[in-house]
């Protein structure tokens, strides 16, 4: 898979639809589109949070890095035919901006009771706490990243996968930057402070610990983080598109423009797991191994059996399958019939978008049996997103399995069932295999190191992490990529680590 251009990237959420080139200016402080120099309160309070913003960068950023001169893509406009330019910064220097995709004149309300109504451009105030909160949540989650995977530059299995790793960082930095341009611009001074609490909160911290549990989590090795940027970053392809159908329109263009820079995510999550597949079927092809659980003759090769990837993947989907809240819920029902937050896709759908006498399946554990139940469809929203998430996840897993099937091994990667290791929503309480069969908490202990990766599975993967850092060398474990980042050479290097 080759990295996907901006145009193919934003197809799935009909992102930006003006063909409007809309330039970033790059003389301001903040590198912006949205004349921020016309209003000069906004820029003091953004130029007021920018040096706390880097302080948080130095101190929880990318540990030991900061003097690399690491090759980073900038966004210089929103324009899907050529929004990026290319070059070696250090990412201290790296010109954070405030990109909206452009404005779509006479844009109406898409769902919801309000629907048809003309797109707010201020907040509405009877909507102001639950908009708030959907924007806190979201920008929480894009430091938290950050927070997560700051000590994997030490490990990197390439420099190639060590700049992916940092253009990944920078960009969720700079979807931080969003949400708080949208908190200090519409909501006054607890908007600000909101903006500030962002800064404080810490991923896995017990006093003042990210919102969503899965950022509180940690990235420990590089597989994770592959299985966090496919997985996990997907959850923010779905929030974000969802939030993109938001009826408040400078949330929707925020979020149309981040989808952009989100797809790069998902490539680097979908590669690197695929590139670690290969290096497996690789290593056990050339050794004669045809039976995919002989598990220590394959870690003699140095490379992950494919059995302990499903075990990590198991617990990434799960973990990320949490981060859709209740499949019940009244306040989704709310953000939805608000007009604050649409569905996956929510103006293809073919339905009056209002829902008041709709409704949707949702399994559920009703006496001790899986039931599927028909439930109001307002309710049901967080549901209907967890099942477009899980229907999204399939493509790169069947991508997977054909790299598996070509090396002629019998073994294919597939989705636990929904209710596996689950921490909210309708199945927190019980036990449920990857097959779907309710456990006792016996059975279920019994089963567990199946299912999810043991001490020992953990110790053996980190013992794979060792720096790879020579211009075009790679891990054992890895394979490397057909194509390099915007078609550079091999042996390109990638990040300049000498002064770092
Ligand atoms: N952990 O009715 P409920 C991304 C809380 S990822 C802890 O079940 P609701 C990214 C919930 O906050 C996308 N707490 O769910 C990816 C609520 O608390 P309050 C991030 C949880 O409210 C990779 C209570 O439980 N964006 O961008 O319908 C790298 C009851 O809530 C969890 C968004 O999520 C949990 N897992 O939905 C970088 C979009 N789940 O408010 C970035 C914005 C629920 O009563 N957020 N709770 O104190 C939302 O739309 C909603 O807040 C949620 C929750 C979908 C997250």
């Amino acid at each position: 898979m080759s990295e996907p251009t901006p145009t193919e990237i934003i197809e799935p959420v009909e992102a930006i639809q003006n063909d409007a080139f809309v330039a970033v200016s790059y003389d301001d402080l903040i590198p912006n589109n949205v004349d921020l120099s016309s209003d000069k309160q906004l820029q003091r309070a953004l130029e007021g949070w920018q040096p706390n913003y880097i302080d948080w960068w130095k101190d929880m950023g990318p540990e030991g890095f900061q003097n690399a001169d690491v090759y980073l893509r900038t966004a210089v406009g929103v324009d899907p035919s050529g929004w990026a330019k290319f070059g070696h910064v250090k990412m201290p220097d790296y010109r954070w901006g405030i990109l909206l995709a452009p404005k779509e004149e006479g844009r109406t309300i898409p769902c919801g009771r309000h629907k048809g109504e003309p797109a707010w451009q201020e907040v509405p105030g009877e909507y102001r706490s639950l908009l708030r909160r959907l924007i806190v949540v979201q920008g929480d989650t894009e430091p938290a990243s950050v927070e997560q995977q700051r000590f994997l530059g030490a490990t990197a299995p390439s420099l190639y996968d060590m700049r992916n790793l940092f253009q990944v960082n920078v960009e969720e930095g700079r979807h931080l930057w969003a949400m708080v341009y949208l908190l200090v611009k519409y909501f006054g001074r607890d908007g600000r402070e909101e903006a500030q609490a962002l800064l404080e909160r810490r991923s896995g911290q017990q006093d003042n610990p990210r919102i969503l549990g899965a950022f509180n989590e940690r990235t420990p090795d590089w597989l994770s983080f592959f299985m966090f940027t496919y997985f996990t970053d997907r959850d923010g392809k779905m929030q974000l598109a969802a939030l993109a159908q938001s009826g408040f329109d400078p949330l929707s263009r925020s979020c149309r423009f981040m989808l952009t820079e989100e797809a790069h995510h998902l490539f680097v999550g979908e590669t690197g797991v695929g590139r670690t597949i290969e290096a497996t079927c690789l290593a056990m092809k050339a050794a004669g191994i045809t039976d995919p659980y002989a598990k220590e003759a394959i870690r003699k090769l140095g490379v992950i059996d494919l059995p302990t990837l499903q075990k990590k993947a198991n617990f990434h989907m799960s973990v990320t399958r949490d981060l859709f809240g209740s499949e019940i819920s009244s306040n989704a029902a709310s953000a939805f019939s608000t007009g604050l937050k649409g569905r996956f896709n929510e103006t293809a759908l073919d339905d009056d978008h209002q829902l008041e006498n709709a409704t949707y399946p949702v399994q559920r554990v009703i006496d001790g049996q899986l039931v599927t139940e028909e439930v109001p469809a307002l309710r049901a929203i967080n549901s209907r997103l967890l099942d477009d998430y899980i229907a999204d996840c399939q493509g790169g897993i069947d991508r997977w399995n054909k790299v598996i099937e070509k090396c002629g091994i019998a073994f294919r990667f597939s989705q636990p069932h929904k209710g596996f290791n689950r921490r909210i929503g309708e199945f927190a309480e019980t036990h449920v295999s990857p097959a779907g069969e309710l456990l006792s908490a016996q059975a279920w202990h019994a089963g567990k190191s199946d299912w999810l990766c043991s001490d020992e599975d953990h110790t053996f993967i980190n013992s794979l992490m060792k720096p790879c850092v020579q211009p075009g060398q790679y891990a054992s474990w890895i394979a490397p990529p057909r194509v390099g980042i915007n078609n550079q050479p091999k042996d390109f290097e990638y990040v300049r680590i000498e002064h770092s």
